[in-house]
């Protein structure tokens, strides 16, 4: 018999060489790597306080947090949640819990109780560094009582709470993050030893489909994810001593975490930590602190183009405007990039799960190459990404859009405790698919161009259908819902959903938008709600999206 020809794949790879990756390396000793030659260099800046922390002074302060989560129990292998903003604190924990082998999963601070205890109860975690403002989210009855482990009658179950505030305002039951580290002594901290295969972080995300997963990424991912973009004679995003990270993205999610902390101390730069965007205080920080590198998302953009106060202050130090986690449209750079003309703008395409980046923008380089208008960038180095047909999964040439996948050792393990949906999303092959549409053009350049996953990105943010949905279907007046993203121009989608009264019930939308208000965070509110017959269905049941969007589309252009 004829041997089975297999089909021919085309895999799209950086035409930058590949580098050597130092991935048997724990994170905290790869990050703070150049901390021993670059001891005073500025690394934390605390935009809130004005607090400048050195690079010797910062990598001290996280073994001393590590020690402290150590007396509180914390080991090799547990979970650690922060919820927090973005503060000298979260970063002390994260690392402080990487020097243990401990795991962190950061979650929204603005997010319900609900929302933050489903995380915490998946992720496993005990402990939870947060800010006395949030302790309230943590007393609803979902959660363990608080309190050291050794009062709760003994059955090891309270949950501990660390407060970052000052120890005078820390909350009943909680106990003061700098005074267990002002009591901590280094020194202490045991040898742990770490395999690259070991998680560091468990962000969530929903991923393809369904409810919010935990992502597992590891020691040797995260290493190499990080090494991906500033490691090597020509990094991809050339960030050096000196240059000023802004980072206003919020930590807890995957952009802001990769990609602005851990890699500009990967490459001995500092950052600049603002709790919250606030515009004033955004400009006023760029200049005082002279900030190099702006990380931003479209939203971001769009509302920097279109405030007058730009020109009241010096914004003459940004030399690179990193945009991603969603589309950036040429109109908005060409708006921007009239009041920051030495900058140079582009995007990188990210995904939690692929640990997190696919593409850079090549203008980036230390040697850069230019890049198109709306593209994402070339794929990173030491990767492999092929473009597939959606329905077939075989794979397509240049210029042809489908389904992008990833392969490398930056992706993520898997998903926490749920082999079936890593199966769905990582192939046997090892390829992560992304459910994102896009292709590859003549110069290697990556285009994102639409979505067959479920996800809806508002102003960057995940808000998953199917979490909103089985919130609908818990309703008893809803006897079907379905939850799709609506083009919107200042957020890039919204939420809408599409309802199945029950039999006898004539419940109206402002009704069933309040009820869905009170549960979730503000980015996953409902913005419209369309009363139907029925949802459409595939014969298994699934809900037939597109059919859907379409629907949508056809009422906007009516
Ligand atoms: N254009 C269009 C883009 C783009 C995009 C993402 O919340 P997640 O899981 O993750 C992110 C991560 C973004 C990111 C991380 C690190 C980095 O350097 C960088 O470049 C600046 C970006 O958003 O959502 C993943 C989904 O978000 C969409 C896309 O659908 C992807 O699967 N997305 N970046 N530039 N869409």
């Amino acid at each position: 018999a004829p041997a089975a020809v297999a089909p021919e794949v085309t895999v799209f790879r950086s035409k930058l060489p590949d580098i050597e990756i130092p991935s048997h390396l724990p994170l905290h000793d790869y990050c703070f790597a150049r901390a021993a030659e670059l001891p005073d260099a500025p690394c934390l800046i605390a935009a809130a306080t004005g607090r400048t922390y050195t690079y010797a002074q910062t990598r001290l302060l996280c073994r001393r947090a590590a020690a402290s989560l150590r007396v509180l129990g914390v080991r090799q292998g547990d979970r650690v949640m922060i919820l927090l903003q973005n503060s000298v604190e979260f970063v002390l924990t994260f690392f402080g819990a990487s020097f243990l082998g401990a795991v962190t999963t950061a979650g929204n601070p603005f997010c319900t109780p609900q929302e933050i205890h489903k995380q915490f109860r998946a992720s496993g975690a005990r402990l939870i560094v947060t800010q006395s403002a949030y302790v309230d989210k943590l007393r609803h009855e979902a959660f363990p009582r608080i309190g050291a482990a050794s009062d709760d009658g003994g059955d090891g179950n309270a949950l501990t709470v660390v407060t970052i505030d000052d120890a005078a305002n820390t909350p009943e039951g909680c106990l003061a993050f700098w005074e267990l580290v002002a009591s901590a002594d280094e020194a202490t901290l045991p040898e742990v030893s770490i395999s690259p295969d070991d998680p560091v972080a468990l962000p969530f995300s929903s991923g393809t489909t369904g409810l919010p997963k935990g992502v597992v990424l590891t020691h040797g991912g995260q290493v190499s994810g990080v090494a991906q973009q500033v490691d090597g004679e020509n990094p991809n995003l050339y960030m050096r001593e000196g240059d000023v990270a802004l980072c206003v993205l919020p930590l807890f999610h995957i952009f802001s975490l990769n990609s602005v902390l851990l890699c500009a101390l990967r490459a001995g730069a500092a950052v600049m930590l603002m709790p919250r965007f606030e515009m004033g205080a955004m400009l006023e920080g760029i200049q005082r602190w002279r900030v190099t590198m702006a990380a931003v998302v479209p939203p971001l953009v769009l509302a920097l183009a279109k405030n007058p106060a730009l020109e009241k202050y010096d914004l003459s130090s940004i030399r690179i405007v990193l945009s991603g986690a969603a589309p950036l449209g040429k109109e908005l750079v060409d708006a921007l990039r009239a009041r920051v003309p030495q900058a140079i703008f582009g995007q990188g395409y990210g995904m939690t799960e692929a640990g997190p980046v696919l593409s850079m923008c090549p203008a980036f380089a230390r040697e850069p190459s230019p890049a198109k208008p709306g593209s994402c960038g070339t794929v990173v180095r030491n990767a492999e990404l092929k473009v597939v047909d959606p329905d077939t999964g075989l794979s397509l040439g240049r210029n042809l859009p489908g389904e992008i996948c990833i392969r490398g050792p930056q992706i993520m393990k898997g998903y926490l405790n749920d082999p079936e949906a890593t199966a769905r999303t990582i192939d046997v092959d090892g390829w992560l698919h992304t459910g994102d549409i896009g292709f590859v053009d003549d110069d290697d350049e990556v285009f994102i161009v639409d979505r067959v996953k479920e996800l809806i990105k508002f102003k960057g943010f995940q808000v998953p259908p199917a979490e909103l949905e089985a919130l609908l279907l818990a309703h008893p007046s809803i006897a079907d819902a379905a939850v799709v993203p609506q083009k919107n121009d200042a957020a890039g989608e919204v939420p809408v959903a599409f309802v199945v009264r029950a039999a006898d019930s004539d419940i109206a939308e402002d009704a069933i938008k309040e009820f869905v208000s009170k549960q979730v965070v503000f980015y996953k509110r409902l913005h419209k709600v369309y009363f139907t017959h029925s949802i459409p269905k595939s014969a298994s049941g699934k809900i037939l999206r597109r059919e859907l969007r379409a629907k949508l589309a056809a009422t906007e252009t009516a």
